[in-house]
């Protein structure tokens, strides 16, 4: 057991924890040396971007490990989600998570969509099928639900929605690679599914992201959107961006694929070792998954209820933060409540009871292969002797606030 005292805290004044910062999204790098032979052979080839050969191997080697027909390697995962809305033909109203990245309801957006905010489920995170019945209106022309932590949506209820109101059903698995649903790949599910392989995320292509079906028509459509519409060299038969990933992107894909393993045994690993070291903790929630599935693992997600603990999550996050842990409370504070949707849609938040409270709980913690089990003994350490004087910490940082403010009042005068 920590010998951790409260004193020694950095934010009351002891040392931080952490000389570097320790990161949520600090990217996993594949093996240097197959990168690099790859890196090279590009610049020999002089081959770099538009459907080169790494680019082709990529989505040839996702789909099979999906088992799906189509993958589209895209430039990002925003990008992927905007073709794969415009090619699936979504118009007027899409009913859509807030809790998510904004980035999946900017494609929307961004293309003059209605999107129609829909509260989750306090446990899961993702967007409550219940809900989804209930926000449909004869304007509604899709669904777009979103893997949250990479943990699947219900995907049969809203399969089983879609289909009764003819509606287009596509899925944001920007978090999901890598993991399954019924022992099927996420990627299969829908009508169509958007993958991000950002840096922040376990697999990365630098930037990058894919679309992947199963349906014909959908896949030929988005592999001319995504190059501009063109279908042969100077015939372009429809409207079409530029949205193609590059040979570098693929090559770090490709080479990530092949430690794609050891990414998720490390995550795995670490999460457990998160969840045997807060065992036990009263009023917080570490998530959970379907270890019968196929998981990633990538988010250590932490739940902070305030009435049991005493501590808020904000007031957890400063602490952390002090030690040099940067902690992230994605998705705060909802989609809802940042621009465009905001002003759009002022009461937006009456409908999202749970959304609201979930924003203000979640603590995301760093992992991945930089973090080893060292620095999540500490992390822990730090967490469970805040957590052991909930009400201390509160009046101390409270305290340190106030003497904060009336340093800032003098300044001004
Ligand atoms: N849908 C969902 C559900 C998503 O989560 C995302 C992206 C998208 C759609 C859109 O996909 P992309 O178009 O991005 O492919 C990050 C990522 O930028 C974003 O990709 C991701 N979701 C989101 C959840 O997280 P920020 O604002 O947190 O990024 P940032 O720069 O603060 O980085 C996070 C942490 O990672 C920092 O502590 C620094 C560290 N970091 C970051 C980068 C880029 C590194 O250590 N090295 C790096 O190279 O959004």
């Amino acid at each position: 057991m920590s010998k951790l005292q409260l004193s020694d805290l950095a934010i009351f004044g002891g040392k931080a924890a952490f000389d570097a910062e320790l990161h949520v999204g600090r990217p996993n790098v594949p093996d240097r040396r197959r990168l690099l032979e790859r890196m090279s052979d590009i610049l020999d080839r002089k081959w770099l971007t538009n459907n080169g050969p790494y680019v082709q191997e990529f989505e040839q080697r996702v789909a099979e490990m999906i088992g799906v027909k189509h993958c589209i390697a895209m430039c990002n995962g925003t990008a992927a989600l905007e073709v794969a809305i415009k090619a699936a033909d979504l118009r007027d109203e899409v009913i859509v998570p807030s809790f998510t990245f904004v980035g999946t309801v900017h494609a929307l957006q961004w293309q003059q969509l209605k999107p129609v905010f829909c509260d989750v489920d306090p446990l899961s995170h993702n967007i409550d099928p219940a809900r989804v019945e209930q926000m449909i209106t004869p304007r509604t022309t899709g669904i777009m639900g979103v893997h949250v932590w990479g943990r699947p949506c219900d995907i049969p209820a809203l399969t089983k929605i879609s289909k009764k109101y003819n509606l287009r059903l596509l899925f944001d698995a920007a978090h999901a690679f890598g993991c399954s649903h019924r022992g099927r790949m996420i990627g299969n599910f829908g009508d169509a599914e958007a993958f991000s392989f950002h840096a922040t995320k376990f697999f990365n292509t630098f930037e990058g992201g894919a679309v992947v079906t199963n349906n014909e028509d959908l896949a030929a459509k988005i592999r001319l959107m995504k190059n501009f519409g063109f279908a042969g060299n100077d015939e372009v038969i429809q409207i079409g961006i530029n949205g193609k990933m590059s040979e570098p992107s693929a090559a770090m894909g490709l080479s990530g694929l092949e430690n794609l393993d050891e990414f998720i045994k490390v995550n795995r690993i670490n999460y457990q070792q998160y969840r045997n070291e807060l065992e036990g903790l009263q009023g917080v929630r570490l998530l959970t998954f379907d270890e019968s599935e196929k998981c990633n693992f990538q988010y250590v997600v932490f739940e902070v209820d305030e009435s049991v603990t005493q501590v808020s999550r904000d007031e957890m996050l400063r602490v952390l933060w002090s030690e040099n842990v940067l902690a992230r409370r994605y998705f705060y504070p909802g989609c809802h409540r940042m621009e465009p949707y905001r002003s759009l849609f002022p009461n937006a938040g009456l409908m999202l009871p749970e959304t609201e409270r979930v924003v203000e709980r979640v603590l995301c913690l760093p992992t991945g292969t930089s973090i080893g089990s060292h620095e999540i003994r500490t992390i822990c350490d730090i967490i469970r002797v805040v957590l052991l004087n909930g009400d201390v910490v509160r009046k101390r940082l409270r305290d340190l606030q106030q003497m904060m403010d009336s340093k800032d009042r003098k300044k001004m005068h």
